[in-house]
C-alpha cells in the first residue's frame, strides 16, 4: 500500500479479508517485521493462551488460517506532518479533567471481568513494562488517512499480567469521553475486539505519539492501537479493560460505539 493513495473505502467481509490475507501469505509478504524465531515463540504464546481457554473453535481457525499478517510499518520520513484529531478531543467529565490536571498521576488503568488476576495500573507502571513503537497508517472511513508513530505496552503484556478466565473471548475497552446524545453513560465511547487481534504483536495500548506523551486531542493518556482494523476501532481515553465472552449486554449490543450506530463490527481494512 502507498501511503498517497487513498484507502478502499468499501468495507470487506471477513471471508474477503480472510481471502485477500492468504493471499498476501502466498506472494510472502505474511512475515513483514517479525523474523521467523520471533514469529514462532509469538505463535507459540498465542497458541498457548488460547488453549487456556475454552469456546477455541472460532479463534483457533482464525490463528491457523491468517497467520496473523502484520499492518504495514513505515520509516520516520513517512510521519504525516498533520495527524488530524476525530471524533472526541476533550473528554467532558470532572472526573477526566480532574485527573489530567494531575497529569494522570492518578489514573489507573482498570483490568478485570474474566481474568484471574484484576489489575489497576498507574502509567508508570505501564510505562515500566516492556514497550513497543510502530509507524503506522490510520484510516477513518469518513476518508482521510495520517501515518503516525505510537508508542504502548502490548495489549498481550496486560492480559498476561491479568491472566484469563476460561471462557475468555473479547476484550472490551471502556473509554472516559461520551459522545452519546444522552447525559447517562449509555453515549460512552467503547470498543472491543477478538483474542485474535488482542494478541496480535502490533495491538498495544499506547501513551506516546511521534515521540511525545499521547496529546489529550488523540487519547491521553491511553488509547489502542489495533493496526489493522480502521480508525473507530482505535478507542481514545482508555479506562478500563473488560476480558469478557461476550459484548452483546452493553449498549447497544454491537460491540461499540459506532458499530451501536451501524458500522461493522469487524472495521478490517
Ligand atoms: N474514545 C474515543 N475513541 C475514539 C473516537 C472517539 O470519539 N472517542 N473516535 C474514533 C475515530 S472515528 C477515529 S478516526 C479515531 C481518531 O483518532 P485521532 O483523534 O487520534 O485521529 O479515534 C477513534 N477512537
Ligand atoms: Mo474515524
Amino acid at each position: 500500500m502507498n501511503p498517497d493513495v487513498p484507502f478502499r473505502k468499501g468495507r470487506m467481509t471477513p471471508f474477503q479479508a480472510r481471502r485477500r490475507w492468504l493471499t498476501t501469505l502466498a506472494a510472502g509478504a505474511g512475515t513483514l517485521a517479525l523474523g521467523g524465531c520471533d514469529r514462532a515463540v509469538e505463535d507459540r504464546r498465542i497458541a498457548d493462551t488460547l488453549a487456556k481457554t475454552e469456546k477455541l473453535t472460532l479463534a483457533s481457525q482464525r490463528l491457523l488460517l491468517d497467520h496473523q499478517p502484520l499492518a504495514r510499518e513505515y520509516g520516520e520520513r513517512d510521519l504525516s506532518p498533520v495527524f488530524r484529531a476525530n471524533g472526541s478531543s476533550m473528554p467532558a467529565s470532572q472526573d477526566y479533567a480532574r485527573l489530567l490536571q494531575g497529569r494522570f498521576v492518578d489514573w489507573r488503568l482498570q483490568v478485570d471481568g474474566l481474568v484471574q488476576r484484576p489489575q489497576s495500573l498507574s502509567l508508570a507502571e505501564l510505562k515500566a513494562m516492556k514497550s513497543r513503537s510502530q509507524i503506522t497508517r490510520h484510516d477513518c472511513v469518513e476518508g482521510w488517512s495520517a501515518i503516525g508513530k505510537w508508542q504502548g505496552v502490548p495489549l498481550s503484556q496486560v492480559l498476561d499480567l491479568a491472566g484469563l478466565k476460561p471462557g475468555a473471548r473479547y476484550v472490551i475497552f471502556h473509554c472516559a469521553d461520551n459522545l452519546g446524545e444522552t447525559k447517562d453513560d449509555s453515549g460512552l465511547y467503547y470498543e472491543s475486539i477478538d483474542l485474535l487481534d488482542a494478541y496480535h504483536p502490533q495491538t498495544i495500548l499506547a501513551y506516546g505519539m511521534n515521540g511525545n506523551d499521547l496529546p489529550v486531542a488523540h487519547g491521553a493518556p491511553l488509547r489502542l492501537r489495533v493496526e489493522r482494523q480502521l480508525g473507530y476501532k482505535q478507542a481514545k481515553y482508555v479506562m478500563r479493560v473488560e476480558v469478557a465472552d461476550a459484548y452483546a449486554h452493553l449498549n447497544g449490543g454491537k460491540g461499540g460505539f459506532w458499530e451501536d450506530r451501524g458500522y461493522e463490527w469487524y472495521g478490517g481494512i
